[in-house]
């Protein structure tokens, strides 16, 4: 089993420092306990048609997620990618966390987080609203226009094709302060259980329409074949119950 550093150290400086800012943000402020993965998939490696696929699966859980999940990837030498998504327990009316970067040979191509809310009428919790509107904004260069399944997606979404190092360093500032926010008002929500229904509805409709990715699916495809790749897919990037 290799190390867990080991995949890291070979990625994008950018997807580096994302990754290791994220953990410092749980480790802050949650309470973190293992969350076991199905199959052994914490360490994953493929090879079909194309080039090596090499995935490196971090998983959390706490009082208020059922699921923290971040997750390393490298294709061959072209491809790096990070993957992150916070799934709530369905007793919390909490949004969903997710950030994805994407880039290889010393460009990142795709740089997007966003806190996506699960209510029925489709807002963020107001405290969320207030927090995510006092953050400081940073200019980016290249926004980049949602997919059509994007419409999960919130107005404080920020989906950009970073246009040198310091606008990858304020990407990761933004993520920082966003998940920030997110730890902080998770803590000071209470259980609400007679919304579960609701909230796993809106959690479900999240998962539908992030399955839809096929650039996400492509990639998964070619080095594991269509039915792994859906497996995956359903039941540890975007899995519900
Ligand atoms: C885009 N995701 C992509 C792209 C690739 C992947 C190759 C295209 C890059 C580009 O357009 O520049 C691949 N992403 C992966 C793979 C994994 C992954 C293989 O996470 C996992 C192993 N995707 C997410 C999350 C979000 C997300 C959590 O996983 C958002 C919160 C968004 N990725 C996302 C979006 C695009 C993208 C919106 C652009 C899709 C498009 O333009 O069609």
């Amino acid at each position: 089993m290799p190390s867990s550093t080991s995949l890291r150290a070979q990625l994008h400086p950018a997807i580096r420092g994302l990754a290791d800012t994220i953990e410092a943000v749980w480790h802050r402020h949650l309470d973190l306990a293992p969350f076991p993965l199905p199959h052994d998939l914490g360490y994953v490696e493929g090879r079909l048609e194309g080039e090596k696929l090499t995935i490196e699966n971090h998983c959390y859980q706490t009082t208020r997620f059922r699921k923290l999940h971040l997750e390393l990837a490298k294709v061959g030498t072209s491809l790096d990618i990070l993957h992150c998504v916070m799934f709530p327990r369905p007793d919390y009316a909490l949004p969903m966390f997710g950030t994805d970067l994407v880039g290889g040979r010393g460009q990142i191509s795709a740089a997007i987080v966003d806190l996506s809310p699960t209510s029925r009428d489709r807002q963020l919790p107001e405290g969320y609203q207030q927090d995510l509107k006092a953050l400081p904004t940073a200019h980016f260069s290249q926004p980049r226009d949602l997919p059509a399944w994007g419409d999960i997606f919130s107005e404080f979404c920020l989906f950009i094709r970073p246009g040198d190092a310091t606008e990858e360093a304020s990407f990761i500032a933004r993520v920082e302060a966003m998940l920030t926010v997110h730890c902080l008002q998770a803590i000071a929500t209470p259980a609400t259980p007679e919304q579960a229904a609701d909230i796993l509805a809106g959690q479900r409709y999240y998962c539908t329409k992030q399955q839809q990715n096929d650039k996400t699916r492509r990639v998964l495809e070619k080095a594991f074949g269509v039915d792994w790749a859906n497996q995956y897919m359903t039941t540890v990037l975007f899995d519900y119950v």
